[in-house]
């Protein structure tokens, strides 16, 4: 995709600125270590888990009268997905997540995040429910809890329904945000009898800007910057109404919030003044959706930068936005800026030079000790007491061997890397209460199609078979140890 996006491009999508199953483990692993002594490991009780998400893994996108979503239009359109593939098929998750339940299990996880097809539920996005789409995550939500694996869900992994973008526009209607608002409701009403914990939106900092602004993510639009900062704006305003609709139509104590690809600040060299800068940059690149939910109000600096092109807004709809979330869910991968202390604005963005290290997809720079720092200094400005990665992982080639295995010790580094870093965090106290690998398998990658691979389980997608990588073994050591490793 490196000729589709710019670094510039991908840098800035978050936010204000210009980013086998049984057995066949066993034969590459050793025994997992003895537990760890206190202080050694993470918190008793880390939320160990993986992720995946509707459109990437379910294919049957025709079946039992799912309606069509943005994102099967947008496949279509030639040259769009990097390979050309769709994900009508992906894993074909929705006959077999029995399976896919069976690996989660195998490897430990007492989670896993997936998120729910709004157009299952709703085929036209509003209107009448249809209760085969239903059905499907209560059989989905039956089999987890009978493995012993909690259901995080995701009410919206950006599969908009098609009829909501033909109608009213999609996001750049407030009418589609009440609207979620009521798929929310429907869908806390029947889950959370089982479901106790629900995530709003995914990566607003990223189908905002990619779906509407530069036209790489469906509904695939080229809008002017107002626009964009208005989409941005009402996907904050629909997932304040979706955390009322869960607080209204919930069972008591169901918890909520969102999952954001927080545009990720770091300090380039620790030390206090750049940690401070650090700290006004996480909350600066993330003015325009994370800060203004967990505040309540658009940053001076936002809105000046922003300047004609600026949001319009009421109060009331600020107090929808930042309706109190029981938690904070941060998707974590990349670096995206490295900081210093300025005089002017109180941080500096360093340029990132062409040979910083990156996994296999161009946007994946390696900086383990990002998912430090964005919990640590997330915390403190945003007085969150449960923070959870809702995402992280990574990409790799994944070759199969002519033994049938992936040794992918890619993966692993950026893993144990990454993982040490976060249990400096915990051991320090920052409030990170759980972890969500993304994948569980590989799956549907959106623009790159079936071509990049993040899961723990290699799939073949002719024939379906799911093998477990190395790096299985390693996640499934981590969990049983409840710590990094060295
Ligand atoms: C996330 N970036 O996307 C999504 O939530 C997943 O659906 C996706 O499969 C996964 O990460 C891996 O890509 C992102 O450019 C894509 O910084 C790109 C970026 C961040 C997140």
């Amino acid at each position: 995709m490196t000729d589709k996006v710019s670094r510039r491009q991908l840098a800035k999508i978050a936010g204000v600125s210009a980013a086998a199953m049984t057995g066949a483990l066993d034969a590459v692993e050793a025994k997992p270590a003895a537990l760890p002594r206190n202080g050694n490991g993470f918190p008793a009780g880390f939320v160990w888990g993986t992720a995946t998400s509707s459109y990437q893994v379910e294919g049957a996108v025709k079946e039992d009268g799912r309606g069509a979503s943005i994102w099967d239009k947008f496949v279509r359109i030639p040259g769009k997905i990097e390979d050309g593939t769709t994900g009508d098929r992906a894993n074909e998750h929705y006959h077999r997540y029995k399976e896919d339940i069976a690996l989660i299990k195998e490897l430990g996880c007492k989670a896993y995040r997936f998120s729910v097809a709004w157009p299952r539920v709703f085929p036209d996005g509003d209107g009448k429910p249809n209760p085969k789409g239903l059905d499907f995550y209560n059989r989905l939500v039956d089999e987890l809890l009978k493995n012993g694996i909690e259901p995080w869900l995701t009410l919206y992994h950006w599969d908009l329904p098609q009829s909501l973008e033909d109608r009213f526009g999609g996001w750049r209607s407030t009418e589609t945000c009440k609207i979620f608002g009521d798929y929310a409701a429907y869908v806390a009403e029947h889950l959370t009898d089982r479901v106790k914990n629900v995530f709003t939106l995914n990566e607003s900092g990223r189908f905002v800007y990619f779906g509407y602004g530069i036209g790489i993510d469906a509904p695939g639009l080229t809008l002017p910057q107002a626009d964009v900062n208005q989409i941005r704006h009402n996907s904050a305003l629909a997932h304040g109404l979706a955390v009322q609709a869960v607080r209204a139509h919930g069972r008591r104590g169901t918890k909520v919030g969102p999952a954001e690809n927080i545009d990720a600040c770091a300090p380039a060299i620790d030390t206090p003044e750049n940690v401070r800068a650090a700290e006004i940059a996480l909350r600066e690149m993330n003015a325009g959706y994370l800060n203004v939910i967990m505040t309540g109000r658009y940053t001076d600096a936002f809105l000046k930068y922003a300047g004609p092109n600026a949001p319009k807004f009421t109060d009331a709809e600020l107090k929808i936005i930042s309706s109190p979330v029981d938690f904070l869910g941060l998707n974590i991968y990349a670096p995206q800026n490295y900081v210093v202390a300025s005089d002017q604005g109180g941080f500096m963005p360093l340029p990132i030079p062409k040979s910083f290290p990156r996994m296999n997809s161009d946007w994946l720079r390696v900086g383990p000790e990002t998912i430090y720092w964005v919990p640590k200094l997330a915390a403190k400005i945003w007085k969150t007491d449960a923070i959870y990665i809702s995402e992280n992982g990574a990409s790799g080639d994944d070759v199969v061997r002519p033994d049938g295995k992936i040794y992918d010790t890619d993966r692993i580094m950026y893993l144990r890397n990454y993982l040490a870093q976060l249990q400096r965090a915990t051991t320090e106290g920052v409030p990170v209460r759980g972890y969500f690998l993304w994948s569980l398998m590989d799956n549907f990658e959106w623009v790159y199609g079936l071509n990049k691979r993040f899961g723990l389980y290699h799939v073949n997608f002719d024939t379906q078979v799911r093998t477990p990588k190395l790096s299985a073994s390693f996640y499934r050591n981590v969990i049983a140890t409840n710590a990094a490793g060295a």
